[in-house]
């Protein structure tokens, strides 16, 4: 995945560069600077008393010392004056000079964390949104995998109002179909079976799941698949709609990119998917993509719920209603948002696995 949000201490990450959220003395401080230069030792404060510091909003690079990374980028994030101050253009400057300073350097990984989020008080949302769009960018032109750390969960918030809406949008949904599950499952199983998700698996492999019976997930296939008859064009015709019910989900996927006038590398970026792994997709008609891939190729395509369920069933899984993280990519697609890192970042904020691959 070109881009993920992950939870952890970048001290500990083995990659070819961690950047450092550094203060333009270069020579240690507090928060995520402090820690990396005592995991790294010596060694790296040395190398920095030889830079004569750093401007705020740019970056220099240095040896990983003891630390599991090659380098080292030191960035000086801005202090928050309250947003009129050019804080958001040298904030950018901060995740652009890093990104050109770890293409220089010939690295594959670079991790972030949320530079000025916490001591230097950058309002973490916005913090999170400016780091986003400013790899995102860079992603479109480069291959690399870029990393963004976030410390603690309480270091990590995405705008109130969207997670408020969201988590209304999954009461909504979830409660409805946890009533009828429940009664489903009382049916069949008598009132002590155990509740839990119903994610469909592909048609050959076993449930997984105490809550999925036969009856239960043939029921949410035939449901999909009258929805994706819902969603073939009245101008296609029957033969084109008997090859099309034939269609791998590579094939599928392939058809979609065309018809939407796409490039393979547009879909893929846009999906957040590694080029690597579309390859292996566009060689093999039946290769079978995670969920979380499905569902990234869907949003870069930008299609519907029906047209998105029909192409997760060419892989084997469906969208439900038992899942928060189906619920959320419903969300999502059911307000024409397809912009795959604003999803990722809700998924990370309800704790849900991110959408690539
Ligand atoms: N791993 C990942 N993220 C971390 C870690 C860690 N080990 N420790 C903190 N964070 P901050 P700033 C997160 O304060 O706001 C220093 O004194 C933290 O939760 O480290 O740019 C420098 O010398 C927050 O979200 O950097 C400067 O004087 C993010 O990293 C000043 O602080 C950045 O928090 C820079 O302030």
């Amino acid at each position: 995945m070109p881009l993920q949000i992950i939870r952890n201490d970048i001290t500990k990450l083995t990659c070819d560069a961690i950047v450092n959220a550094a203060n333009s003395s270069l020579l240690g401080g507090g928060g995520v600077d402090g820690a990396i230069h005592k995991a790294a030792g010596k060694g790296l404060l040395l190398e920095c008393m030889k830079l004569g510091g750093c401007k705020v909003g740019q970056a220099k690079i240095t040896g990983g010392y003891n630390l599991s990374c090659k380098y080292v980028i030191h960035t000086v994030g801005p202090k928050w004056h309250g947003g009129t101050n050019g804080e958001r253009e040298l904030l950018e400057s901060c995740y652009r000079e890093s990104l050109r300073l770890a293409l220089e350097h010939d690295c594959q990984s670079v991790v972030f964390p949320l530079i000025s989020s916490g001591i230097y008080g950058y309002p973490k949302d916005q913090a999170l949104k400016v780091a986003v769009d400013c790899i995102t960018e860079f992603l479109i032109e480069h291959d690399m995998l870029v990393y963004i750390v976030v410390f603690d969960k309480s270091s990590f918030k995405i705008s109130e109002k969207l997670f408020t809406d969201i988590a209304a949008f999954i009461d909504d949904k979830y409660v409805d179909t946890h009533f009828i599950f429940r009664r489903t499952q009382r049916d069949a199983w008598g009132e002590s079976a155990v509740l839990g998700t119903t994610e469909l698996v592909r048609s050959d492999e076993p449930v997984q799941v105490a809550l999925s019976s036969e009856e239960l997930r043939e029921d949410e296939i035939s449901t999909s698949e009258k929805n994706s008859f819902q969603t073939q064009a009245p101008s296609i015709s029957l033969e084109e709609m008997l090859k099309q019910e034939d269609e791998s989900f590579s094939q599928a996927l392939l058809r979609k990119i065309d018809e939407r006038g796409m490039t393979d590398s547009e879909c893929y970026k846009k999906a957040n998917v590694d080029r690597k792994l579309f390859s292996k997709i566009r060689s093999d008609i039946h290769y079978h993509p995670s969920k979380t891939t499905a569902i990234a190729f869907a949003v870069a395509l930008e299609l519907n719920l029906d047209e998105t369920n029909d192409l997760l069933q060419r892989a084997g899984f469906a969208l439900s209603h038992s899942s928060k993280f189906d619920i959320i990519i419903e969300y999502f697609i059911t307000n024409g948002n397809y912009n795959v890192f604003e999803i990722n970042e809700a998924l990370f904020a309800f704790d849900q696995a991110l959408l690539g691959v």
